[in-house]
């Protein structure tokens, strides 16, 4: 808390020196416990200028990935939200999961992942320093079946944060992958615990390729935001930006508890909209023509007898005819 005081007067003052002995009146602490918490400022990567007789100074703009600076982004957006911030987790879904008892509206947010996963047991490659790996724990008061949907909204949410920041022209392969000119720059797993009374806990967790400048050869079809657009990303801003949307898109969908009010926004960014594409489930493998989705979010296509057929997100993979998208 200290720690975050003595940032916060700093941050009002950059490029300022603040003395130690006005940061100690400040916050009515000692000149060592200053200096002990300046250093560790300093290990998690703020710069800051130490100089005798002048005092402290932070400088620079280096983008600060903590729960601090997330916070802040946060507020900043008018987002009441708590953030939870670890160096390294195994998933950060599981994790969320495992505070569900006691809290909801939370973000979980993890520098690396060391167990990261996709659907149906998929691995998410999730490496320290380069991504966004985060997951938001929820407990809406929606229908269980229902809360698919809310795959599409972050999908939108994140496709219109990454647009809006970088100018990207994003588009969405349904229901999870946000893409960029063929090639996967985030996935969404939202996960769900229920019982005979409902949905207890609701976890949307999102991984997001941001600043990664080369992928494994076995990741072929993923690309980072960096990559395209040659901008480093602020994950911290982005973030921010992607629960804005979020919020204001799931404010509009508890109106109708459907998608009715978001889907012309997101067919006009659905990646296989109008083209032919494959559906995969189990051995099974049909083509068919996407036409859009339902209000209720599932995938509308039309078989090779121009029979109408809605696909569920839980069963199916959807593949281009040639390849991923
Ligand atoms: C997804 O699954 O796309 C959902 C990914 C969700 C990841 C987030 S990160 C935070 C939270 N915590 C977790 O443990 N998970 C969530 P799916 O549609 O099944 O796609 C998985 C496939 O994407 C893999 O089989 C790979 O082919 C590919 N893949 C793996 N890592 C990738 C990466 N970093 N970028 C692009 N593609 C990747």
């Amino acid at each position: 808390m200290q720690k975050e005081q003595i940032l916060s007067v700093l941050q009002n003052h950059k490029g300022e020196f603040i003395s130690g002995q006005t940061l100690c009146e400040i916050l009515g602490v000692s000149r060592t416990s200053i200096w002990k918490h300046i250093s560790a400022l300093k290990e998690e990567g703020y710069q800051i200028d130490a100089v005798t007789k002048k005092g402290y100074c932070l400088v620079g703009d280096s983008y600060i990935y903590n729960a601090y600076e997330i916070k802040k982004a946060l507020e900043i957006a008018h987002l009441d939200m708590d953030v939870r911030f670890e160096k390294c987790v195994d998933s950060t879904n599981d994790w969320a999961f495992s505070q569900s008892k006691e809290h909801e509206n939370l973000l979980f947010v993890a520098e690396e992942q060391l167990l990261g996963k996709g659907r149906r047991g998929r691995v998410w490659v999730s490496p320290p320093g380069y991504g966004i790996w985060m997951s938001y724990l929820m407990k809406p008061k929606i229908k269980i079946e229902n809360a698919p949907m809310l795959t599409l909204i972050f999908a939108l949410a994140v496709a219109h944060a990454i647009q809006a920041l970088y100018q990207l022209d994003i588009q969405i392969k349904w229901p999870n992958d946000i893409v960029y000119n063929g090639k996967k720059i985030c996935g969404i797993l939202t996960e769900m615990r229920s019982d005979t009374d409902g949905i207890k806990a609701v976890v949307c967790g999102i991984g997001i390729n941001a600043n990664m400048l080369a992928f494994p050869k076995d990741l072929e079809t993923a690309t980072s935001i960096r990559m395209e657009c040659g901008a480093i990303v602020d994950r911290t801003k982005l973030i921010a930006r992607i629960m804005e949307y979020f919020s204001k898109y799931y404010d509009i969908f508890q109106k109708t508890q459907d998608l009715s009010m978001l889907k012309d926004a997101y067919e006009t960014i659905l990646v296989s909209k109008n083209q032919e594409v494959c559906i995969l489930e189990d051995e099974k493998k049909m083509m068919a023509l996407c036409k859009g989705i339902t209000t209720k979010g599932e995938l509308i296509v039309l078989d090779g007898e121009q029979r109408e057929m809605r696909i569920h997100s839980g069963e199916v993979s959807v593949r281009g005819v040639y390849g991923y998208i």
